[in-house]
């Protein structure tokens, strides 16, 4: 059975304006960093709750939005995440990880620490949804969601917030922490606020378009 049919939507710009629009969004996003020393002043939840609602709008395979968002901002729920993630991470940094893999991070300096985990005022586990009980069989998962959390990302730094992309390895913990069904994969957690008075980021460069874009 197929859906009924509405106009798509007419978003033509002149020119010279969408040429503008776009510069000034690359440039906007262009100053976003990943933050790993957070302050602990709260966030509006509104504008999370806004967040959501854009990444919520993200394309999906068959249109089933295979992603669920938990918010913690609970400071005991975040002392869990923090304690189960660096558990994880110190096997990581000590065993799991390849010399290959830590050699690639240390310019980045991370450690099995996840401080930040406890001290964003809010942070975002977002899931997968697979196949279950009451949910169907997905498809192109880890495309849907990714791109979902593009837009999260992008909207949260628009109004003006910090986030960091953070994958603790494996995952499997989130599920107890954030009590979600085992239908549910957790894809990446973000926390989320502002950086602390004072906190640097590496001085990384991004690749020159002409690296990037490829015009045939
Ligand atoms: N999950 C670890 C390791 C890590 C992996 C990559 I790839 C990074 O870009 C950064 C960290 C951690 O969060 O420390």
């Amino acid at each position: 059975m197929s859906l009924k049919t509405v106009p798509a939507p007419d978003l033509r710009l002149p020119q010279d304006q969408m040429i503008q629009v776009a510069n000034e969004f690359a440039a906007t996003m262009a100053r976003r960093r990943s933050v790993r020393d957070f302050s602990p002043e709260p966030v509006p939840f509104d504008v999370i709750e806004a967040a959501i609602a854009a990444a919520a709008t993200a394309p999906s395979g068959a249109n089933l939005q295979p992603w669920r968002f938990v918010v913690l901002t609970d400071p005991e729920a975040k002392r869990r995440l923090r304690a189960a993630a660096e558990e994880e991470e110190r096997e990581f940094y000590t065993r799991r990880a390849t010399q290959e893999w830590l050699d690639a991070l240390a310019p980045l300096g991370t450690d099995a620490d996840k401080p930040f985990l406890e001290i964003a005022p809010a942070v975002i586990v977002v899931f997968e949804v697979h196949q279950g009980p009451s949910t169907p069989r997905p498809y192109y998962v880890k495309e849907s969601v990714g791109i979902a959390v593009g837009l999260l990302l992008a909207t949260l730094h628009q109004a003006g917030l910090a986030t960091l992309t953070h994958t603790p390895s494996p995952m499997k913990f989130l599920n107890e922490v954030c009590g979600r069904p085992q239908e549910e994969r957790a894809y990446v957690v973000i926390p989320v606020g502002y950086p602390a008075p004072g906190a640097h980021v590496p001085d990384i460069v991004r690749k020159p378009l002409g690296e990037v874009l490829i015009r045939k």
